[in-house]
């Protein structure tokens, strides 16, 4: 499997675009808040890690997941005042068929907002069968997937202003 008892935040701080002067939005979901506030720790220690100062840092909170789309629409309207926004979320598989149709939506809502405005939106939404799978992964043995959005979120924003 290809996650097999990795950690896979490990990266190359070196190789890194310089961050200092970006601005960044993060949209945290308050589903499975235990989840996504370690998501969202491990995006901002990442970022500051990086030279972003905490004012270059904007947090909104939506309800859910499904609200992730919403809040980051809101925040990519506003012109220029984010290189790159992050969407952070957690959706567990329940009993119904509510987790297929929250993924699907969120994904494809965060696709459209991609191609429809300039500012890049990470997808930072980890979509497991169980909370000891969100767990690893936001903080756990294979690392914390906010740390990894924040690392693609200032990749995203050099590449934007480069291009
Ligand atoms: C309703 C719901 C359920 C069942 N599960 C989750 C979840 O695992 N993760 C998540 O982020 N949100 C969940 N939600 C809430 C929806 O995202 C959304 O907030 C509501 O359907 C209201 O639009």
């Amino acid at each position: 499997m290809a996650t097999a008892n990795k950690n896979l935040s490990i990266y190359d701080k070196e190789s890194l675009p310089q961050a200092s002067s970006f601005r960044f939005g993060l949209v945290v979901s308050e589903w499975n808040q235990e989840i996504t506030e370690n998501l969202f720790k491990g995006a901002q220690e990442t970022l500051m890690e990086n030279g972003v100062s905490a004012k270059n840092i904007e947090r909104i909170n939506v309800p859910g997941s499904f609200e992730l789309i919403y809040g980051c629409k809101k925040l990519v309207q506003r012109v220029h005042a984010f290189d790159a926004v992050i969407a952070i979320g957690s959706v567990i598989q329940g009993e119904t068929k509510h987790f297929d149709f929250i993924c699907q939506s969120v994904s494809q809502g965060i696709k459209d907002l991609n191609l429809q405005y300039d500012t890049p939106v990470i997808f930072c939404v980890l979509t497991d069968n169980t909370k000891q799978q969100a767990l690893d992964r936001s903080g756990g043995k294979y690392g914390n997937k906010g740390a990894e959005a924040a690392v693609t979120a200032i990749k995203m924003a050099d590449l934007n202003h480069s291009l």
